[in-house]
């Protein structure tokens, strides 16, 4: 393999760059500026500047959604520190994310010399350590390791779907050191061929011989890239597909062997027996929590086959060098087709009477509104909180969702959604957000407006958190928070914005505010009653509530936002 001298620096934007990563996030500092000077001078990768290395880190898992892979830059410590939770986000709902620190420089490190942002207490090795947590792989560049360490870490985060964290020395970026000449392919090992073989045999089998086989995808579908696969499956077997919500939309809900939302006893109209009654059922990278199993009343029939990124569970046994694409594609080439298995009834979305024009807004009248509002294509995001309906509202075909429903931080959605418009600009971008979660990272607004995109931005103002009240506090002021204008923000945030504002407080304000033309940005503050929410977030909240205090905590129904019907 030839080589080539290159700076440090300059290598690791070389390498982000043929890893298909175009933009980078995040805050200046002294310790990242020699990089960012860098990026200027070689052109490679924009610059997008975040007001908070936390909303940076959201934007890079945002991006990464749409486009397999995002970066951040941060500083040492203050900056790393605030990225930390974002970047835990990113590695529960498997999201590959490399997180660059400009960190303390070597000759530091080797005189030990006390520097601002660390402890002062003689040790560089706190946020490393940190971040070990957090991160499939972590690494200290040295000019004898970057040129490896670099490939192995951009490398790691891609096949694992995972973030990594590097620390990169200030006093280092510019040095020179031998580089491949080659560019970084990401590619996947390839898998154990008799490993193979014998997985796809056992798959291929199981499903042929079963009565009712059915699929059961969680995010892993999506972040492997093998939903056409799925769907030429099932297409091929006449089997139908469930997801479970934090895999919202991975299947296009208008394909028609999608089956609706597998939550338990929370299901979709008609999901619930398919799933637990199947005679052979394989699930892709389920990750079972309480909020995506009904709170445990989900039960996988016994003889499930878990098929993951690199794995396979079936039956007794499990197979590992065996890549999910591969092995998806080897069951689709080798089942018998099936044409006339019979078909299976797709859940009908419910209807509720039309709400009066001029009464005041109630949640119910709002999802189905937003329910007409949806186009195809669109990119969906749903906050924490009653925006979370969202997930029971069937999407348009080739629409993405974005959600975090395993780590679920108030907030992401807003850095999320200007890293995935970031990534695709020219689609529609549908934000879902409660005021509560949109305090902790609005600043990140004036960025969005600030290069020009034009999202939709449905914010519900219901003066706190509405969610938490179902949980306990019904009218407690903890759960009240201060009333912004928040439709105001646009021009607070750039002076010459063109966005269109609305304060909504009926169902005819809401009509005219979805009337608006999406060649702005569209900014829908609806004022809702703090006590107003639908049975599916009362009902998952009172129960979220006996499982997280016991039935010694506070079980005091009168404290507790309830739902009147089910
Ligand atoms: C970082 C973080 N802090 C606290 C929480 C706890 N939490 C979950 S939902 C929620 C309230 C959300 O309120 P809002 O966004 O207004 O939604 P609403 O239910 O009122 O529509 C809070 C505080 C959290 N999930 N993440
Ligand atoms: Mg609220």
């Amino acid at each position: 393999m030839s080589n080539r001298q290159m700076t440090i620096g300059d290598f690791l934007l070389r390498r982000l760059e043929e890893a298909g990563v175009r933009h980078l996030f995040g805050v200046p500092g002294d310790y990242n500026l020699e990089l960012l000077q860098q990026l200027e001078d070689t052109g490679r990768l924009k610059w997008v500047g975040t007001c908070s290395e936390l909303n940076a880190s959201y934007a890079a898992d945002g991006y990464a959604r749409l486009n397999g892979l995002g970066a951040l830059l941060v500083t040492n410590g203050v900056g790393a520190l605030s990225a930390i939770n974002g970047v835990g986000g990113s590695y529960s709902e498997h999201v590959p994310v490399i997180c660059i620190a400009g960190s303390i420089p070597l000759r530091s490190i080797d005189r030990g010399l006390g520097m601002h942002h660390t402890m002062a207490d003689g040790s560089f090795d706190h946020f490393l350590d940190a971040y070990s947590h957090v991160t499939a792989a972590h690494a200290r560049l040295t000019p004898r390791n970057a040129a490896t360490e670099i490939d192995r870490l951009i490398l790691t985060a891609w096949r694992e779907k995972l973030p990594v964290y590097i620390e990169l020395p200030s006093d280092i970026a510019c040095l020179d050191i031998n580089v491949p000449a080659t560019p970084l392919t990401l590619t996947d090992p390839p898998s154990d061929k008799e490993r193979l073989r014998s997985c796809v045999a056992a798959i291929a089998k199981r499903l042929s011989n079963a009565k009712s086989p059915a699929i059961l995808v969680d995010a892993d579908a999506d972040r492997f890239g093998v939903t056409s696969e799925l769907k030429e499956l099932a297409d091929k077997i006449q089997l139908p597909i469930a997801a479970i919500n934090a895999a919202k939309a991975v299947i296009d809900e208008t394909f028609p062997h999608y089956l609706g939302i597998y939550n338990g006893q929370a299901s979709e109209l008609g999901v619930r027996e398919v799933i637990e009654a199947s005679d052979c059922l394989l699930s892709v990278g389920y990750r079972p929590i309480e909020v995506t199993t009904g709170d445990f009343t989900a039960s996988l029939p016994s003889n499930t086959i878990h098929a993951r990124g690199y794995s396979v569970d079936i039956d007794d046994d499990n197979y590992q060098a065996v890549t999910l694409k591969e092995v998806l594609r080897g069951v689709i080439e080798t089942v018998p087709q099936i044409k006339n298995r019979a078909q299976r009834g797709v859940a009908a979305a419910r209807m509720v009477k039309d709400a009066e024009g001029s009464a005041k807004l109630t949640q119910a009248a709002y999802w189905q509104a937003i329910q007409s509002y949806l186009r195809p294509g669109d990119v969906l995001y749903a906050d924490n909180g009653t925006s979370f309906v969202l997930l029971g509202l069937k999407l348009p075909s080739n629409c993405t969702f974005i959600g975090s429903i395993n780590w679920g931080s108030i907030g992401y959605s807003v850095g999320a959604l200007l890293g995935a418009l970031t990534a695709a600009p020219n689609r529609r971008h549908l934000l879902f957000i409660g005021d509560g979660s949109f305090q902790v990272s609005a600043q990140e607004l004036s960025t969005i407006l600030r290069h020009d995109h034009k999202p939709v931005i449905f914010l519900i103002n219901n003066g706190g958190y509405t969610i938490e009240r179902g949980y306990l506090g019904k009218t407690e002021t903890y759960n009240d928070i201060a009333n912004w204008s928040y439709a105001d923000l646009p021009k607070v945030f750039r002076r010459d914005t063109s966005a269109r504002s609305f304060v909504v407080k009926t169902v005819n304000d809401l009509k005219s505010a979805l009337s608006a033309p999406n060649d702005a940005m569209i900014f829908v503050e609806s004022i809702m009653d703090p006590h107003d929410a639908l049975a599916p977030i009362t009902i998952s909240s009172n129960k979220g509530a006996e499982l997280d205090y016991g039935p010694r905590g506070p079980q005091r129904s009168d404290n507790q936002l309830r739902s009147s019907a089910a």
